[in-house]
């Protein structure tokens, strides 16, 4: 029954030797001084880039440009074995608690974000209770929206962070299969203006408008639906409605008298990672059916299903993974770029920013010790060709080595192509990615030095027949899992998000201070300088000789 789901953490989590004393880190780091060399004539070989691939889920991903060798790989396996890996996402997908600091307040949860598509076949993970509620909420989704029909058109979006980057992201991937016309607008920042652009010209009548919010009490989420309920109350619209919410069992938005329905998520799914779960399922069976959306889950379970294997060659999540860890800690790179030559990922790069940064982003480990190594890069990317035309002149003649990883789809999407001096659209787009690789690796020798190329910049190559519903819910498990991975090597807590607590408070003391102005009152409780930057920014219009409008 929905609402009941216990947490069925126990047991103690697996203890497995600090990263930096491992054997293998520290022959990997001796290694790293005389690591492949890109450049060298001879080295990148067809049959380096052909034998230096894994398959998966409808994925290949190509690691003959990764600055490796066979005994770096070797290693790299060895590291995930030392660190125990595989063991702690199988403790991930029993449902057991993986995050947590242990010695330390914190939070004690699982994250079993693999519950929310294991509903094919054999069941991967083992906590029936929370496979139910999964199912639960999945029948929920398939109904409501079998019977809403075509009653709406039109979709007001409100969610932030977790519970809109990733849901954006897959949304705009898979704009292709939406039925027809079907739209959403997004609204998660708190600024005024993103929700004012999106109600003018939207016909409210035809709107169906989706609160989501795991706490149900985001400041940001909270205010932006108390203006679209004012938005349809003054069009003269019941906003019950109209409104549907998405949260956690109990919260102030699980009220079935303010909506025409509330979908349910639990606190085993983590924001980030919610985009399986309902969060993504009220936008994609709204604007493209529950078919799709299940096909997106299909191939997502998929992937989980390779992350439980033990070999590196065989689990796409652990080697992507592992090769990141080889740049960031024994290469020493400090970003990674993710290029998807496909316009339909565009917001796949900003997705992943938070993925990556908000889990792994941490400077202690899971017994709050402080950790003497690096751990998430700086992770960035737009979409190629265009990234091309903007920052790639960096990527290859830089001072920081940046590892690329490219994403890129045999076949486009919608089919439509056009021939243009011999060649499609289509093969033009893959042959500007395979340059790009090449160019990274292999460099360019020239007397002059401004067009001098070094080289030996590494990259991956993850490749697909074509983004369908199925390989995009593959790359999203596939970098969901990678991200954890990242975490278990660096024995960090990459469920938790201590670090935007601290500006978060500092925002509640000013608007505090900001309300008690509009009021005629003073609040001293934000620091003065705090209050000194109020003061300025009220200035403002006068400092610039603006004659303030009176309110
Ligand atoms: C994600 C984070 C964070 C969260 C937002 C929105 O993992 O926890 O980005 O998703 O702050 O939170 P609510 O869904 O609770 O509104």
């Amino acid at each position: 029954m929905a609402g009941t789901y216990q947490e069925s953490w126990k047991e103690p989590f697996l203890s497995p030797p600090r990263f930096e004393v491992t054997r293998s880190a520290k022959r990997l780091a001796e290694l790293a001084k005389s690591a492949t060399n890109l450049s060298v004539s001879g080295v990148v070989t067809e049959e380096r880039i052909a034998s230096m691939q894994s398959r998966g889920a409808g994925l290949t991903m190509l690691y003959g440009f990764q600055r490796v060798d066979q005994e770096i790989l070797r290693e790299l396996q060895a590291l995930a074995e030392e660190r125990q890996v595989v063991p702690q996402m199988q403790a991930l997908f029993a449902g057991r608690s993986v995050n947590f600091i242990e010695g330390f307040d914190s939070e004690r949860r699982a994250a079993l974000h693999p519950a929310t598509r294991d509903v094919f076949e054999q069941a991967i993970t083992s906590d029936l209770s929370a496979r139910r509620v999964v199912e639960e909420e999945l029948q929920k989704l398939r109904t409501f929206f079998g019977e809403i029909g075509n009653s709406y058109d039109t979709m007001l979006f409100i969610g932030i962070g977790g519970s809109e980057l990733g849901p954006h992201a897959i949304a705009d991937a898979l704009t292709c299969y939406n039925l027809p016309s079907r739209k959403v607008h997004y609204i998660g920042n708190i600024d005024p203006d993103e929700m004012t652009a999106a109600l003018r010209g939207t016909d409210l009548r035809k709107t169906l408008v989706a609160i989501v919010s795991k706490s149900g009490s985001t400041l940001e989420t909270a205010t932006n639906e108390a203006r679209a309920r004012q938005a349809f109350q003054t069009a003269g619209l019941d906003p019950k409605q109209h409104f549907i919410a998405v949260t956690s069992p109990k919260t102030p938005m699980d009220d079935l008298s303010r909506y025409r329905a509330v979908f349910h998520l639990f606190d085993f799914v983590g924001g980030r990672f919610s985009s399986t779960s309902v969060v993504g399922g009220v936008l994609i069976c709204f604007l493209a059916g529950a078919t799709t959306f299940f096909e997106f889950l299909d191939g997502a379970n998929q992937m989980d299903r390779l992350a439980l294997r033990l070999d590196i060659r065989d689990n796409l999540p652990l080697l992507l993974a592992l090769l990141s860890v080889w740049n960031r800690n024994f290469l020493g790179f400090p970003t990674v770029a993710v290029i998807p030559y496909s316009q339909a990922l565009r917001r796949f790069p900003a997705h992943l920013q938070q993925c990556e940064m908000e889990s792994n982003g941490k400077s202690v480990d899971r017994y709050g010790r402080r950790i003497p190594y690096p751990t998430a890069p700086v992770l960035w990317g737009e979409p190629g060709t265009n990234a091309q035309h903007s920052f790639f002149q960096l990527l290859h003649q830089g001072t920081d080595v940046v590892p690329v990883e490219f994403i890129g789809f045999k076949d486009s999407q919608y089919g439509e192509d056009c021939m243009y001096n011999g060649t499609s659209s289509q093969d033009k787009l893959l042959s500007n990615l395979f340059a790009q690789a090449l160019a990274l690796a292999l460099g360019h020798d020239n007397e002059n030095p401004n067009k001098y190329f070094s080289g030996n910049r590494p990259s991956t190559l993850i490749l697909g027949q074509k983004l369908d519903a199925k390989t995009l819910g593959a790359l999203l498990a596939l970098y969901e899992n990678k991200i954890a991975f990242e975490g278990f090597l660096w024995g960090i807590n990459s469920f938790d998000q201590e670090g935007v607590q601290l500006g978060k408070g500092l925002a509640e003391q000013l608007i505090a201070v900001c309300r008690a102005r509009r009021e005629g009152r003073e609040d001293l409780s934000a620091s003065a300088v705090g209050r000194r930057l109020l003061d300025i920014v009220e200035d403002i219009g006068s400092a610039h000789g603006i004659v303030p409008k009176s309110r």
